[in-house]
C-alpha cells in the first residue's frame, strides 16, 4: 500500500493524515545528553549515585564532549524533526585545566554548548545535577546542614543564569528541570522538616529572580530511589502543591509512580490547572529502570492524551532514560523515533468521533473503532513523514550504525 492509499483510507475515517504530518513536524523533543555517556559527564570524580543507575557495559561510550556531540549528530541525522538537548550541570566544559564546583558554574562553561546547538537550530533544556558529587552523599536541597544546604541553593541559582543564557543566545525559551534525590533509605522519624527545608530552599532560590519569558521551571516528583526506598522528600503532592502556590510547573516522569499507576491520566487534571506541564518519557520495567523508550501501550497512552486534550503546545516534552547495554546511538534514535511514532498514531486517531460515542454511551462502537484502528496502514504515514524530512523511514538506518560503531566507536578504548 502507497500513502496515498493510506491516506484514503484513514479518511474514510475521518482523519486526515496530511494534517498529522504537519503537526508532527513542528513538535521539538528534548533528547538528553546523558543516554551518550551513561550520566558520566564532564566532571572528574564521584561515580553515580542518587538512587539512579546505569547498568551494560556496552563498548564505545563516549568520553569527551567532542565525542558526545559527534555521537548526538550522528543520532539526530536519523530522527526526523527539529529536536532539543537536554544538559546536564555535570555536562559542564571546562578548558585549560580550569575546575570548578558547581555552586560557581558560568554561562561560559556552556558556551561550547550554546555554539553546537546554534549551528544546528537546536533548542537546549537545562537540569542541575544534585548527585555525582561529595556534597550529594546525604540530601542536598533538604539537607539539615546549613552549608551544605546553601551550597544546593547556590547551584540552582548558578543552574538559573545558565538557563537564561541559553535562551538568550538561542532565541528559543529553555525549561530548567529541578530533581533531588533526597531521601532516606529506612523509616524516617521526621518527614515534615525536610519537606520544610526543601520548600523553604527554592523559595531562596526564586528569591533570586529570573527572566520568566526566557526560563520555565519545572520540579519533578519522584516515589522512591535505590538505596531511598523509605521516604522520598520531593514527593508528588510535595510538588504538585509547591508548583501550584509558586506559578511553577510540576514535571512528571513516568518511571516515578507505583506501578499501576498511570501519568496518562494524571495529564488531563494537570493541565486544568497549569498553563504548561513537563513530561519525561521513560519505560520502566519493575522499577524506575530508565530503559529505552519503546513503541508500547504507555508511550501511546501519553501521546494519545497529549494530543486528544489538544496540549502539544502546552507541553515541554522530554525523554529520560539511559541503557547502557546496548549501542548507546541506537538508544537515542529507537526511543525518538517511538515517541514521534506515538505521537503520530494520535494524530492518527479520530478522537472528536470517539469522545461523542463516549458521550452517547456507546461504548460497543468505541470498542470497534479503536480496534478497527490498531490494524490501519500507519506505517505507510510514518514512512512518509520520515521520507519528507529526508530520514530513512525503515530498520535500514541500523545499518549506518553498524558502521558508526565500526568506524567510531569501536576505536573508543
Ligand atoms: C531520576 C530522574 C531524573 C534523572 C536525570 C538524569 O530518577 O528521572 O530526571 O533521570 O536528571
Ligand atoms: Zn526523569
Amino acid at each position: 500500500m502507497s500513502y496515498s492509499n493510506a491516506k484514503t483510507a484513514y479518511a474514510m475515517l475521518g482523519v486526515d493524515t496530511e494534517h498529522a504530518l504537519k503537526t508532527l513536524a513542528a513538535l521539538p523533543i528534548s533528547m538528553h545528553c546523558w543516554q551518550g555517556d551513561d550520566i558520566h559527564g564532564f566532571e572528574s570524580g564521584a561515580s553515580l549515585d542518587g538512587g539512579i543507575q546505569v547498568t551494560g557495559n556496552y563498548p564505545g561510550v563516549a568520553r569527551t564532549p567532542d565525542e558526545l556531540m559527534a555521537d548526538i549528530d550522528f543520532a539526530l541525522a536519523h530522527i526526523p524533526g527539529k529536536h532539543r538537548i537536554n544538559l546536564h550541570a555535570n555536562y559542564a566544559i571546562f578548558e585549560d585545566g580550569e575546575q570548578v564546583d558547581r555552586d560557581a558554574i558560568e554561562p561560559r562553561h556552556f558556551k561550547k554548548w550554546v555554539e553546537f546547538a546554534k549551528a544546528r537550530g537546536l533548542g537546549l533544556d537545562f537540569n542541575p545535577t544534585y548527585f555525582a558529587h561529595p556534597l550529594a552523599s546525604g540530601m542536598t536541597l533538604a539537607s539539615a546542614d546549613e552549608n551544605i544546604r546553601q551550597f544546593w541553593i547556590r547551584h540552582t541559582i548558578a543552574c538559573l543564569r545558565i538557563s537564561e543564557y541559553f535562551a538568550r543566545e538561542l532565541g528559543k525559551p529553555c525549561l530548567m528541570n529541578i530533581w533531588i534525590p533526597d531521601g532516606l533509605k529506612d523509616i524516617p522519624a521526621d518527614r515534615l522538616a525536610p519537606r520544610a527545608r526543601l520548600a523553604d530552599s527554592l523559595d531562596q532560590v526564586l528569591a533570586a529572580e529570573y527572566d520568566k519569558e526566557l526560563v520555565s521551571i519545572s520540579l519533578e516528583s519522584k516515589v522512591f530511589g535505590i538505596g531511598l526506598e523509605s521516604y522520598t522528600v520531593g514527593s508528588n503532592e510535595f510538588y504538585t502543591n509547591y508548583a501550584a502556590s509558586r506559578g511553577l510547573m510540576s514535571l512528571m516522569d513516568n518511571g516515578h509512580y507505583h506501578p499501576t499507576e498511570s501519568v496518562a491520566d494524571k495529564i488531563s487534571s494537570m493541565l486544568l490547572f497549569s498553563d504548561k506541564i513537563a513530561l519525561h518519557v521513560t519505560r520502566s520495567v519493575r522499577w524506575d529502570s530508565d530503559h529505552v523508550v519503546l513503541f508500547d501501550d504507555e508511550t501511546r497512552g501519553i501521546a494519545a492524551e497529549l494530543v486528544r486534550c489538544n496540549a502539544l503546545d502546552r507541553t515541554f516534552l522530554a525523554l529520560d532514560f539511559f541503557d547502557a547495554s546496548i549501542n548507546r546511538v541506537a538508544a537515542w534514535i529507537i526511543g525518538m523515533r517511538n515517541m514521534q511514532k506515538a505521537l503520530l498514531y494520535a494524530l492518527l486517531t479520530p478522537w472528536k468521533d470517539m469522545s461523542a460515542m463516549q458521550d452517547a454511551g456507546d461504548f460497543t462502537a468505541l470498542m470497534v473503532r479503536s480496534e478497527e484502528l490498531k490494524t490501519m496502514p500507519f506505517g505507510e504515514v510514518w514512512n512518509e513523514f520520515c521520507r519528507r524530512a529526508n530520514i530513512e523511514p525503515t530498520e535500514a538506518w541500523f545499518e549506518d550504525v553498524r558502521r558508526y560503531e565500526r568506524e567510531v566507536l569501536s576505536l573508543r578504548k
